[in-house]
């Protein structure tokens, strides 16, 4: 029989700052897909990759001083970029394509002008609303109160000569596609396609720019360079070697099987990727999935905000496989998730160490103590085994259906459901009872296999979400390497009956909750300052005072004489002044944050002198010490205006 083959895809990122957990999700959860059909049997191609050119990068690298290319070859191939990243996560992808590529650059050319001299692409004028950060353009009835629908910022009014692609002829087919097909999945995101975007009918598109160098140039015009959605999507088919020598598998793989994208990109994947599809007469891949954002306090991940929570904390905190576990295991794939760290170390605690976790380890350490950790061939079965037996030899059947629906946390909860009935089962068995009558050991040697088989089926089908942790069971309850396997998954009594276990250590160790969240919580506090301005001043006053009132203000230089912290008060400094007067002036200010009275003594300052007397604990304080105020990363800073000593005591300021 011929292998099956599945093609898969995550998006490809934009370089333009460091991936966040939220970038990771869909990557992991492509990866646990990939892995389950290996494993299944599935000859798998698994491509993830970077989407490298565009306005956005163009500008930022400006901004730091270097060309686009070192902009971004920094994010993707540097220390802690986006390929170590998935070599941390653990993922499993098959090619990695960046659109930088000479091969992906060529092919590109070739597909615009495919289309081109098809009469598919034409020139014309643009003229529109661009929203520069999306690099999308839209027009006046898709703005969201005037902005941007996708990213909800301010859009600018743009116009230049540009080609376009006839996407309204491929209105009706689209259509026929989302509502008649299982083609876009989850279904709740086909009405959102149709009634927002293809009923109010599909303008043609833009796929040309003249505004902005970084991108793949259209090779029959120059000055024009290929709109980077064109050019992003067709990673999909020139990393297989579509109208390229670099690979050869195009005609083995395409159509993909599915493409794993976030919600906001779902309309690029399911009506402009089809119907550029169509125009080239290639097959349109069988799948798109368009799964939901983890947030963070409602509100989406952003740099800007400083909510954006960095995986390789997390990774080296809690261990790999305890976050691509969590991410699978806590939120339904095609919603969104609101991510916290309370809910991290509770799924780590309550499904990995204590229910995973003990199970493992109490069974293999009962095995250990009670025959020296190799089980006795003999078999004493009770109808009582039956319940747990059934239900391991059939999880594999569940599970299959839930992965095969992209249901990844549905698939996890059966094989959980599984084991809680194997510790459970334990309860029941009460093995430390049995191991203290000679006459029960066949018996205890049935409970002892019963658990290490259910154990090794759960394992089988955890392959895919916690691969090195699923090894290190494995090796722990003696599982022989075709027992290992899918087939394996659904044969009950695989494992060798003479089995020897390696008691190992906790492969979940516990995680001490109050001090983790305590350790993380400072680490987000101390992004969130750092994503506050630099800089921040006091608002302006609009409004305007007449001359004459400014002349009214008697600003005056004044000599400290003395300064002392209030009595009862932590802000108050007392100054005494010679404001030139002869008599000594006592003005009390709220800066004992900012100074310490000793260092002030001696100064020269700057006062306002005739505003009414005011009592502050007590003491009226005759005037106000001026000073320039400002935030830095969101504390505040205050500079008493000091003035050269040379200005004497009394001198007005005008
Ligand atoms: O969109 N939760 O790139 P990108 C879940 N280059 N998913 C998230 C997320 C979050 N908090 N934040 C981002 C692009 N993502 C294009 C793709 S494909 C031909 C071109 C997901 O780096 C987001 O939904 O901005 C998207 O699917 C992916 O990360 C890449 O986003």
């Amino acid at each position: 029989m011929e292998q099956k083959k599945f093609y898969i895809t995550t998006p490809i990122y934009y370089p333009s700052d460091k991936l966040h957990i939220g970038h990771t999700y869909c990557t992991v959860a492509a990866d646990a897909m990939a892995r389950y059909k290996r494993l299944t049997g599935c000859d798998v191609m698994f491509l993830t990759g970077t989407d490298e050119h565009g306005q956005k990068i163009e500008t930022k690298a400006k901004e730091a001083g270097v060309t686009p290319k070192e902009f971004v070859d920094k994010i993707v191939d540097g220390e802690k970029g986006v390929r170590d990243l998935w070599k941390l996560m653990n993922i499993s992808n098959d090619r990695f394509i960046r659109t930088t590529d000479d091969y992906h650059v060529e092919a590109v050319q070739k597909i615009f002008r495919k289309m081109y001299e098809k009469g598919d692409i034409y020139k014309g004028t643009y003229k529109g609303k661009y929203c520069t950060p999306c690099e999308s353009f839209w027009t006046e009835s898709q703005l969201v109160d005037g902005k941007c629908p996708d990213c909800g910022r301010e859009v600018k009014d743009a116009e230049e000569e540009a080609y376009f692609f006839r996407l309204s002829k491929y209105a009706d087919r689209v259509q026929h596609l989302l509502e008649d097909t299982d083609f876009l999945q989850p279904r709740t995101r086909v009405n959102e396609m149709v009634n927002n975007f293809i009923k109010p009918g599909l303008d043609d598109l833009c796929v040309s720019r003249t505004s902005f160098n970084w991108g793949i140039p259209v090779d029959f015009d120059p000055g024009h360079v290929v709109y980077v959605w064109v050019d992003a999507l067709f990673n999909y088919t020139t990393a297989l070697g579509f109208l390229n020598e670099k690979y050869h598998d195009y005609d083995k793989y395409w159509p993909a099987d599915v493409h794993f994208v976030g919600k906001e990109i779902v309309r690029f994947h399911s009506i402009i990727w089809p119907a550029m599809l169509m125009s080239m007469e290639m097959p349109l891949p069988k799948h798109v999935y368009g799964h939901g954002w983890l947030v963070m306090d409602g509100g989406k991940m952003s740099k800007s905000k400083g909510n954006v929570v960095d995986p390789y904390i997390l990774a080296e905190k809690f261990g790999v496989d305890a976050l691509r576990f969590f991410l699978l295991r806590t939120f339904p794939f095609g919603t969104d998730g609101n991510f916290s760290n309370e809910l991290l170390i509770n799924t780590i605690n309550i499904d990995l160490a204590n229910d995973l976790g003990n199970l493992v380890s109490r069974t293999t350490a009962m095995v250990e103590k009670y025959f020296d950790g190799k089980l006795p061939t003999e078999r004493e079965d009770t109808d009582g085994d039956c319940e747990l037996k059934k239900l391991a030899s059939t999880l594999r059947e569940r599970y299959e259906k839930q992965m095969e629906a992209f249901q990844f946390q549905n698939g996890l909860e059966e094989i959980f459901k599984v084991i809680d009935r194997a510790n459970k089962y334990i309860d029941e068995n009460t093995p430390w009872a049995l191991a203290k009558d000679e006459s029960k050991k066949v018996r205890l040697a049935t409970v002892m296999y019963n658990l290490l088989e259910t154990i090794r089926i759960c394992t089988v089908l955890l392959l895919p979400f916690i691969p090195q942790s699923c090894e290190k069971i494995f090796d722990q309850i003696g599982a022989c390497e075709g027992c290992r396997t899918w087939d394996g998954a659904d044969k009950w009594g695989s494992l060798c009956a003479d089995v020897s276990v390696h008691k190992g250590e906790a492969i979940f160790p516990r995680v001490d909750a109050e001090k983790a969240l305590e350790e993380l919580n400072a680490i987000q506090e101390a992004q969130k300052k750092a994503a506050l301005p630099a800089l921040e001043v006091e608002p302006y006053v609009e409004e305007n005072v007449d001359f004459d009132t400014f002349l009214k203000s008697d600003f005056r230089a004044v000599k400290i004489k003395s300064c002392e912290a209030v009595k009862k008060s932590d802000k108050l400094l007392k100054f005494v002044l010679d404001d030139g007067s002869g008599t000594d002036r006592v003005i009390l200010s709220g800066i004992h944050k900012y100074y310490e009275p000793e260092e002030l003594v001696g100064k020269t300052a700057v006062a306002i002198l005739n505003l009414p007397p005011r009592k502050m604990m007590g003491i009226p304080s005759c005037g106000m010490l001026i000073s320039a105020v400002h935030k830095e990363k969101g504390e505040e800073k205050l500079h008493l205006l000091l003035l050269d000593d040379a200005v004497p005591a009394g001198a007005k300021l005008c």
